[in-house]
């Protein structure tokens, strides 16, 4: 059979390409992609679940119990463009992994673009939008929620804004936005099925190179801070073999404190190994096209190692 694989992609994809690519790719491997809309954006734009999993043939042979998975989102903010790039690329990747048999032991979930209205809003109108679009609730006030201040728990607490102008407006409720209903509801689903077990989740944002774990809303330490820390070196000692580019792990509240992120949602659900990688570079939100392939290079590596060290403890 012909593989279904297609090249890297070296540029930055409108939203409407970015759905012709993921439906490209789900018709071409129909036995190991499944694409999804698990909801839509105020907007009207659907947000997708992309589901990665091994040939049937194959999962037959794995072993019996839970099996482990993962779940992966990008674009939570508009203008962090080498975001879902980089999840894009990742999914394309593991895809030809699954169809070839290889290195493929989780089911892998990817959303990879999170927030479809705001990245629209930054190729036609404002190339640093980080928030959705959704309207505020009363007239004239300013347009828009960000999305990493929308989840519970601890929503409405420090490093976010009751202000609908700001650009860390954390909206009017938890999840009141589409976009972070949708991915809730999806990360809920799968922690809470008994065929398997949601052990890593990957939140990719830019920019800074930094590998962030819980807690994001405060200083205080999470209960299992030695493991996520170990798993943060593991993600970032791989990363850095492929182009020797420094990233630094920390705790997210170090960064900056802030309530209401998804990161602090998947740790409570639980789920064991849980990051927001900021991606290259340290300076700007405009990352030259010819870096693409080279930050999807390294984390893709320490995105295998992780996953690795994930099954392996
Ligand atoms: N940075 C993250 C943000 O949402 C972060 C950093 C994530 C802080 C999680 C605390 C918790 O502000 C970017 N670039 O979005
Ligand atoms: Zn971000």
């Amino acid at each position: 059979e012909d593989n279904c694989m297609r090249p890297l992609r070296h540029t930055y994809m409108t939203f409407q390409q970015i759905e012709w690519f993921l439906k490209n790719l789900a018709e071409r491997c129909p036995e190991n992609v499944m694409m999804s809309t698990v909801g839509y954006s105020h907007n009207g734009n659907a947000i997708y679940l992309i589901t990665v999993s091994p040939s049937a043939d194959f999962v037959a042979d794995l072993e019996c119990g839970p099996r482990p998975a993962v779940f992966i989102d990008g674009g939570i903010h508009a203008r962090e463009w080498i975001a879902p790039a980089t999840v894009l690329n990742m999914l394309m990747k593991q895809t030809e992994n699954c169809a070839a048999n290889t290195d493929c032991d989780y089911e892998y979930y990817f959303m990879p673009m999170m927030n479809p209205d705001g990245y629209e809003y930054t190729w036609t109108n404002d190339r640093f939008w980080r928030k959705n679009r959704s309207p505020p609730p009363l007239k004239n006030d300013c347009f828009g929620t960000d999305l990493n201040r929308n989840w519970n728990p601890q929503w409405g607490n420090i490093g976010s804004s009751s202000n609908t102008c700001k650009e860390i407006y954390r909206g009017t409720t938890p999840f009141s936005e589409p976009e972070t209903t949708s991915a809730k509801n999806v990360m809920t689903r799968i922690a809470n099925n008994p065929e398997l077990d949601l052990l890593v989740y990957l939140s990719y944002h830019s920019f800074g190179q930094l590998v962030l774990y819980p807690w994001g809303y405060t200083s205080d330490l999470a209960p299992t801070k030695a493991d996520l820390e170990k798993g943060g070196n593991v993600y970032n000692n791989a990363l850095k073999g492929v182009h020797n580019v420094p990233y630094v792990v920390q705790q997210a509240a170090e960064l900056y404190p802030a309530s209401g992120a998804s990161d602090d949602f998947a740790y409570s659900l639980p789920i064991k190994y849980v990051y927001t990688v900021e991606l290259r570079n340290t300076r700007s939100f405009l990352l030259p096209r010819n870096e693409i392939a080279l930050t999807f290079e390294e984390n893709y590596a320490g995105y295998m190692a992780l996953l690795k060290h994930a099954t392996s403890q």
